[in-house]
């Protein structure tokens, strides 16, 4: 489909948010911050404050199209007693980290997957990649890969092992998880594009009606 077509469905225009939100999770320390400002600049910055929660936005590709995602870098998970408002409560897949020399983090990711599971079971399947990162000090692992993959097989949930520093498997752990969400849920894809063509069409000054699939050119 190209801008010029007219749309195949009408889009909803009351919601102002049809972008889809991809969550970095983890406990603190596991590179969340690194992981996504590589991905985002291609850069490895040391240090970032722990507490703070960033929200970048990015046109990611999948396919033949590009979606415009929300990255949410979050923070301070371990006080979320209630978060129902957080971004884990909102995020359509999650990228859940650990450090692969961090066995701390190997057990908090458990609990907190299951967390996030519980937090989503109205959805049904979630969205989710499982994130070994800090791979740069695998001398230093303490983290048995057979057991990452025991537990993955047994979730039954993909997994990738990351860099921050040397930014091995960074685009590819984002790349995993839009395709997760394109698998288990196509539709939000589906409604990201139309909304982002309609967008399109509205800055070439084509308005679209709220209720037909025509459009007026002024
Ligand atoms: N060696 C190594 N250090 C990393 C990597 N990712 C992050 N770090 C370091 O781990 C610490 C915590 O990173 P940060 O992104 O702030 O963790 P967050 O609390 O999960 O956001 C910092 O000192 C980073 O420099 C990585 O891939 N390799
Ligand atoms: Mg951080």
């Amino acid at each position: 489909m190209s801008v010029g077509d007219a749309l195949p469905f009408d889009v909803n225009w009351e919601r102002d948010d049809h972008r889809i939100t991809l969550c970095v999770v983890g406990s603190g320390g596991v590179g969340k911050s690194c992981v996504t400002v590589r991905y985002l600049k291609d850069e490895f910055v040391e240090y970032y404050d722990p507490t703070i929660e960033e929200s970048y936005f990015k046109e990611v590709e999948c396919g033949t199209r590009t979606y415009d995602v929300e990255i949410i870098d979050t923070a301070g998970q371990d006080e979320f007693a209630d978060h129902r408002n957080s971004a884990l409560a909102q995020g359509d897949g999650f990228l859940v980290l650990f450090a692969i020399n961090s066995p701390y983090s190997w057990q908090e990711l458990k609990e907190l997957r299951e967390r996030i599971v519980r937090e989503h079971e109205d959805k049904g399947e979630l969205p989710m990649v499982i994130v070994g990162n800090k791979k740069d000090l695998d001398s230093h692992r303490q983290v048995p890969f057979d057991d990452i993959v025991d537990y993955c097989r047994s979730i039954q949930c993909p997994f990738i092992e990351t860099s921050a520093k040397t930014g091995l498997n960074i685009t590819e752990a984002f790349q995993l998880l839009i395709e997760q969400v394109k698998l288990v849920n196509p539709t939000i894809l589906e409604e990201q594009w139309h909304y982002k063509i309609a967008n399109q069409k509205m800055r070439n000054g084509h308005i679209p009606s709220r209720s037909s699939k025509e459009c007026c050119i002024l």
